[in-house]
């Protein structure tokens, strides 16, 4: 649960997060990056510099078209890097959350290419997903702290989406105005340009720098060129490729080359890049002439005065002053942080997202060897009398708006109907795995409890509890229930439901991230919505974690 003094299990490594990576995945880009660097050197050493075009000395009234900073590139440029702070800040910290990335979309501990932990995974007792979670620092993260992923997320969907807008009004402007000429590399000489240019870095050789106010030099104009078009559409794809309900909803994603764990870890290398580019370019920017280049992106002059250093110096620390604040709102406020977050979000999912789902399913060699665990086992007397009698006495009560409110035992359920699937569990962690379930669709349990005109809300009770205490419980709409893959399933891969995954019932519903999936059911209530419940956002971790009302994505 969050709490802003709540000690990070373990030992607090507050000072530097342990990585291990794999060296089958660490070792292919690092020795790429080495031969090039070795290339650069003996090319230098044996042929000397490699000639980088003269570029012509422009002026304003010789410069072929287009030149210059328009108010436009300087606010978009400036509003770009706000967001992508933000969602960088936010992004460690979801990722913290399951600090660990794979190539494969079962998870299996071990088959990590990278971790940021230095626990690995015991097998001789029950280690849950949540105990995983790493605690970082709010200097990095955004909020910070442990297990505040939910808080993080919204953060990042905001930004997301002002970052993705601010991009299409750069973008749209980059074509209406020609500026797009200035990024576009218009012909192949580009390539051995930029290596000339490269060769001159990597030796520690400035090369002759074109004023950037008319022209860029080739790397420079590549390396902007794939920020723009390669980078950031990489990143706005692979990012709703974790989301339960986009894999659902559009079959085609499926086919497409990777899963969820692909994506998370694409979307985490591409981090990378705009971390090591943000680096490059401050750096190039220092060192080709610091007063000129603030002029340009700031102020829009070509001239060598300081004032647009100054006026550059006060907008960064406005940036860094927002990110306090950031922090400072999200442990203050955390509530408004999350209604905000659920106001501006979940319009853009309901317009993206929503309509009926379609259902994709998986075979029987796709299922995960190994299956997260999330959650604390019951430990009432009642439940553990309920499992010592092989859940015999077990009666699963329906009320509430229903016109036939029941209690129903497990050979009663059984009997009513079963549905089998093979499925994909989407964690809002980031962990997914593979698994069948068996159980009784809720639209025949529906059919027989006739809800009332008057529920739009279905809620789970669950005999646990949540981490930091109370009845988990959560809720559901009435289309999400009414999907066919809406499952009260009693089996798992074939067996009984075991206890750790929700004996004798846990819910199913694939358009949705796992904390939705009440495991451990005592009770179902139909109700108008979920406001007279406990804190009344909807489910557990609504409450108490603010996660997001719409579980989609
Ligand atoms: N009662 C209860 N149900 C729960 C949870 C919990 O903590 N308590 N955790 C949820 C979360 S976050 C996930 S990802 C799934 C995990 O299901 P599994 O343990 O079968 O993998 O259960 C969900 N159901
Ligand atoms: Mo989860």
């Amino acid at each position: 649960m969050i709490s802003p003094t709540s000690p990070p299990p373990g030992k607090p490594s507050r000072m530097l997060i342990p990585i291990r990576i794999r060296l089958s995945t660490f070792l292919p880009p690092l020795v790429f990056f080495v031969i090039l660097l070795v290339v650069a050197y003996a090319q230098w050493a044996f042929f000397g510099l490699p000639a980088v075009p003269a570029s012509t000395h422009f002026t304003t009234k010789t410069a072929m078209q287009p030149y210059g900073f328009a108010a436009w590139i300087r606010i978009t440029h400036y509003v770009n890097f706000l967001f992508l702070v933000l969602l960088i800040r936010s992004g460690v910290q979801i990722l913290m959350d399951h600090p660990r990335l794979y190539w494969n979309v079962h998870c299996t501990p071990g088959t990590e290419w990278i971790r940021f932990t230095p626990v690995q995974v015991p097998m001789d007792r029950l280690y849950t997903a949540k105990e995983d979670a790493r605690y970082l620092t709010p200097w990095i993260g955004l909020p910070g702290g442990r297990h505040t992923l939910g808080l993080a997320r919204h953060w990042h969907f905001v930004s997301a989406l002002f970052w993705v807008l601010n991009g299409t009004i750069y973008v749209f402007l980059l074509f209406a105005t020609s500026h797009w000429r200035r990024i576009v590399p218009s012909s192949w000489r580009i390539f051995p340009e930029a290596w000339a240019v490269f060769v001159h870095y990597a030796t520690f050789h400035l090369p002759p720098e074109p004023n950037g106010y008319f022209q860029y030099n080739a790397l420079q104009q590549l390396s902007y060129f794939a920020v723009v078009f390669i980078l950031s559409p990489l990143s706005i794809l692979t990012g709703p490729a974790m989301s339960p309900a986009l894999v659902n909803r559009f079959r085609w994603y499926r086919r497409l080359p990777g899963n969820r764990q692909i994506g998370r870890s694409l979307h985490f290398l591409v981090l990378c890049a705009f971390v090591a580019f943000t680096l490059a370019h401050v750096t190039m920017v220092i060192v080709s002439g610091l007063a000129r280049n603030m002029n340009h992106i700031v102020i829009g002059t070509n001239v060598g005065a300081s004032i647009g250093m100054y006026v550059g110096v006060t907008g960064l620390v406005i940036l860094f002053m927002a990110n306090i604040m950031a922090n400072w709102a999200t442990w203050l406020f955390p509530r408004a942080i999350q209604r905000i977050g659920n106001a501006l979000v979940n319009p853009v999912i309901r317009l993206l997202l929503g309509g009926h789902a379609a259902r994709v399913e998986y075979a029987q060699a796709d299922i995960s060897p190994f299956f997260w665990v999330n959650g604390k086992k019951p430990t009432s007397e009642r439940w553990n009398a309920l499992a010592a009698g092989g859940f015999k006495d077990y009666r699963l009560r329906i009320h509430g708006l229903v016109e036939n409110p029941v209690e129903l035992s497990l050979d009663q359920i059984k009997a009513m109907g079963k549905k089998m699937q093979i499925t994909l569990h989407h964690c809002i962690q980031g962990w997914s795995g593979i698994a069948e379930w068996g159980g009784l669709p809720m639209v025949e349990l529906m059919k027989l409890v006739r809800p009332l005109p008057g529920a739009n809300a279905v809620l789970f009770y669950s005999f646990s509890e949540g981490t930091g205490g109370g009845q988990y419980y959560d809720s559901h709409t009435m289309e999400n229930m009414r999907h066919p893959q809406a499952l009260l399933a009693y089996e798992m891969n074939g067996q009984p439901l075991n206890e750790v995954h929700g004996a004798p019932l846990r819910l199913r519903a694939e358009t949705q991230l796992g904390f939705k999936m009440v495991k451990w059911i005592e009770a179902i209530e139909f109700a108008k919505d979920a406001k007279h419940v406990y804190k009344g956002e909807g489910g557990y971790a609504e409450d108490n974690e603010f996660f997001d009302s719409m579980a989609d994505i």
